[in-house]
């Protein structure tokens, strides 16, 4: 590992090392996990929803003048997707989605985070727009408004349109200005009552899975793609809140970043692994979060961004937010890795960790820590948790319905969240993922996030105990000791 601690060759070996995180053992004990708060009771004002994306609920992947996007090539590719399956059907919301609505109405919550589908409003990404692809989006709002819910809408939950990727997707510059585009047809449709806009989603597992690892679509495995995805996404966000802006003044807009505190495997007594852990940091986090909030990239950023960022840019990407999101789910830990050219590798969870169904550890500390970071190092800016929730253990069986397990995930999550508010953290809300089992990206539907299972044959959904212990929560914004 070089100076910088973390470069090209670097990121290429914790690729290769990927796979067998899962396998190696962290050689540190695992420390306590849950946050005290003072007071149970959240504010009134504190918005409480559910989480979706249009790929992986929509299907309909043809209707009204839908245009291929990455996720329906990807998925057709052999060996891409665990199960086999691909989101054709998914959810069925693109035709269910006054039942979503009811369902989310029935939760007694007052917020639905959803994507659009670029392709549905651009079906080749940039263009001519089309108009029914807008209506679909339009009907939807209306439906959330008509139950006093208030639309948030994602404009990139990953499912770029394959004319775009054909032109080198977010590696290539002008994808930004398309995005930019994109998203002033969106607010000029709609902004009038859509009012809360996220640009982006986890930014950071898009570029890396997608263009580094090859585990997402565009399936790409080419470390020299890690900065020009970068920084053209941040760079499209900036020009698309600008967009936004000039469409609507009265917008409230933010971003979605998938945090993750990145500790060194073996603890802070394994010192050797910290060059590792920062170099993940730099990129997994801060290479969002620094552009965006403070103007800069961090350093350990330069090897990759060589070349790509251009004068002014970066005027164009430190916008106002009005909030920031922060999707959290596990921590994440780095070791040093002598057998690597690089040195570095994904380590392991401390031994005796609570592990959930993708490997990782349950820690609400690390969301603790995040929000933390959130607020010390970047202007304690206003957030919102636009993502947080489990998944059912893997497998093709049917759902859990009596998931007491999910709802003590969400229960000690919100204590972290509230134990960060007491501490001053400006969080207005929380969204959990996700309303509906659905389809989640490369492991298929053997993955089930839902508050509500879905029969795939019928389409029948059936609330789960997680569903009515959360409604309990939203609808009195107490949460129980238990
Ligand atoms: O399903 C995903 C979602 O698309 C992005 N955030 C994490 C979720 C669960 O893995």
């Amino acid at each position: 590992m070089g100076d910088k601690g973390i470069n090209r060759r670097a990121l290429g070996a914790l690729a290769v090392g990927g796979a067998a995180a899962a396998s190696l053992s962290g050689c540190e004990r695992a420390g306590p996990t849950e946050a005290t708060v003072k007071s149970r009771q959240f504010p009134s004002d504190f918005v409480w929803g559910v989480a979706t994306a249009a790929f992986q609920t929509e299907g309909s992947p043809t209707a009204d003048g839908r245009g291929a996007t990455i996720w329906d090539t990807f998925e057709k590719l052999p060996g891409k997707i665990k199960d086999g399956s691909n989101a054709d059907v998914a959810t069925d919301s693109y035709r269910r989605y006054a039942e979503d609505v009811d369902l989310i109405a029935g939760a007694g919550l007052k917020a639905f985070r959803f994507s659009m589908a670029w392709s549905r409003v651009l079906p080749t990404g940039s263009g001519t727009v089309n108009a029914a692809g807008l209506d679909h989006y339009e009907r939807l709002v209306d439906a959330c408004l008509a139950k006093g819910i208030a639309p948030y809408a994602t404009l990139f939950h990953w499912d770029l349109p394959q004319a775009l990727q054909d032109k080198g997707g977010w590696s290539a510059r002008d994808t930004a200005k398309s995005f930019a585009d994109y998203a002033a047809a969106v607010a000029g449709r709609m902004g009038d009552r859509l009012k809360h806009f996220i640009t982006l989603n986890e930014p950071a597992v898009h570029t890396v899975f997608g263009h580094v690892l090859g585990e997402h679509a565009p399936g790409l495995k080419d470390i020299a793609l890690l900065g020009p995805t970068t920084h053209h996404m941040n760079l499209g966000q900036g020009l698309a809140i600008q967009a936004l802006r000039a469409a609507h003044g009265d917008l409230k807009i933010g971003t979605t970043q998938a945090l993750q505190p990145c500790r060194p495997a073996g603890g802070a007594a394994a010192f050797w692994n910290r060059p590792a852990s920062s170099g993940l940091d730099a990129l997994w986090n801060r290479a969002w979060l620094d552009p965006l909030l403070k103007g800069t990239y961090p350093g350990l950023m330069d090897d990759f961004l060589k070349g790509h960022v251009r004068d002014g840019d970066l005027k164009t990407v430190r916008q106002p937010i009005d909030f920031l999101g922060v999707n959290y789910y596990a921590p994440a830990y780095v070791k040093l890795d002598l057998a690597s050219p690089s040195h570095i590798a994904p380590g392991a969870p401390p031994k005796g960790a609570e592990l959930d169904a993708f490997g990782r550890q349950i820690d609400p500390s690390g969301l603790a820590e995040v929000l933390k970071m959130v607020r010390d190092d970047y202007g304690n800016p206003p957030v919102m948790i636009t993502e947080n929730g489990c998944s059912d253990p893997f497998g093709n069986g049917p759902a859990v319905i009596d998931d007491g397990f999910r709802s003590q995930y969400l229960r000690r999550h919100l204590e972290a969240v509230k134990s960060a508010m007491e501490s001053g953290s400006r969080i207005g809300g929380y969204f959990t993922w996700t309303l509906i089992d659905n389809w989640e990206w490369d492991i298929g539907y053997t993955s089930k996030f839902g508050l509500v299972a879905m029969d795939r044959t019928t389409g029948v959904r059936t609330p789960k105990a997680s569903y009515a212990w959360f409604r309990q929560v939203a609808t009195t914004g107490t949460l129980p000791t238990a």
